[in-house]
């Protein structure tokens, strides 16, 4: 019987068919989709962090609003990712937990601080640019509430994109100190974007099964290359340079030739020792307890509408 059900999750794979929820699938096809699907949540949620530090001090009104429908979509990235993860039989309130106790990672990026205006549009164009590379492929993962989460997720995320490249545009056509802003932000989140693609593929131990299920459908180091190959001839219409004196285009391969990446660096930060782990944590935790009572409060009147409406609530 389990023989016929493998064979049959095979030929749903090798059909490149959808799995869905319903469907029998491998223990382990599942822990790796639980894995990614919370690291990728727990992200979004955490992510809200460095650009809601400048929510309060964006430069306009127009600015500000812009910013906080941002973030707020990256709250909701997070509701539509732990709902997803939940079609998998984990609940949200233990991957929570498991975040809050260091036992699931989050992004390595949103351990960096956010010191200046220019941050947010560092952001928006590079980390947010560097998402949606990633993000675009798994539209087309083999699990379907992943994939189909996915999809609308990458739309808002071009639009962060290219509110975050407008932003240092402005910068880079402001004054001399503005533009010194835009340049120093670059120069700050540029290898940082790099290492969210994860280690060399060489390195890389989920890659290869990942990629056969069809969970990830490009290797870290091909992502990430599409990247570079993308957001360098974005930069000359910034008019900004990117920190890697090593950077040049190669007629050989037709790609841009990057230098190497810190990854004493990433492995650091992934480890909870860069500049901000401690930080994100703990404001994630105290936002939790704080906000405990909108959950009880929301629950409380759910309640109360099912008895008057005569259904019985779990
Ligand atoms: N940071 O075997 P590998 C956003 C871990 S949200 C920390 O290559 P895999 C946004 C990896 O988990 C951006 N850890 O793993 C939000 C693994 O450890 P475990 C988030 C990392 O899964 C708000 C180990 O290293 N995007 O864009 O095959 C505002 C070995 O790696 C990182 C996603 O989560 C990292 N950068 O590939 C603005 C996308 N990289 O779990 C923007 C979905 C690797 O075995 N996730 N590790 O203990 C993925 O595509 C894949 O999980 C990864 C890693 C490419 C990230």
């Amino acid at each position: 019987m389990s023989a016929d059900l493998q064979t049959q999750f095979d030929a749903l794979i090798d059909a490149d068919e959808r799995i869905e929820p319903r469907d029998w699938m491998p223990d382990a096809y599942r822990k790796t989709l639980i894995r990614q699907i919370a690291q990728h949540a727990h992200s979004e949620i955490i992510g809200m962090q460095p650009e809601g530090n400048w929510i309060t001090r964006a430069p306009s009104l127009k600015r500000k609003a812009i910013l906080m429908a941002k973030v707020q979509d990256e709250a909701g990235h997070g509701l539509y990712l732990y709902g997803a993860a939940e079609t998998l039989g984990v609940d949200r309130a233990e991957l929570l937990d498991l975040l809050h106790t260091r036992k699931q990672k989050y992004s390595s990026i949103f351990n960096y601080p956010t010191i200046s205006w220019a941050d947010v549009g560092a952001i928006g164009w590079l980390v947010d640019g560097a998402a949606i590379t990633n993000q675009v492929p798994l539209c087309r993962c083999s699990y379907g509430p992943y994939a189909r989460a996915m999809i609308r997720i990458c739309k808002e995320e071009s639009f962060h994109q290219r509110q975050g490249f407008e932003i240092l545009l402005t910068l880079s056509n402001g004054t001399p100190a503005q533009r010194g802003l835009a340049q120093d932000a670059v120069n700050r989140w540029w290898w940082p974007s790099l290492m969210m693609f994860g280690p060399p593929d060489a390195d890389s131990p989920n890659s290869a099964q990942s990629m056969a299920w069809g969970i990830k459908r490009f290797s870290n180091d091909e992502l990430r290359q599409k990247f570079v190959d993308m957001t360098v001839p974005q930069a000359g219409v910034l008019g900004l340079t990117l920190p890697d004196p090593e950077l040049r285009f190669d007629e050989e391969t037709g790609h841009h030739h990057f230098g190497e990446i810190d990854w004493t660096e990433f492995y650091q930060v992934v480890k909870g020792n860069g500049p901000c782990n401690e930080q994100r944590l703990r404001h994630r935790v105290r936002a939790h307890e704080e906000g405990a009572w909108v959950g009880e409060a929301a629950a409380a009147y759910a309640a109360k509408q099912a008895s008057r409406e005569g259904v019985a609530v779990a």
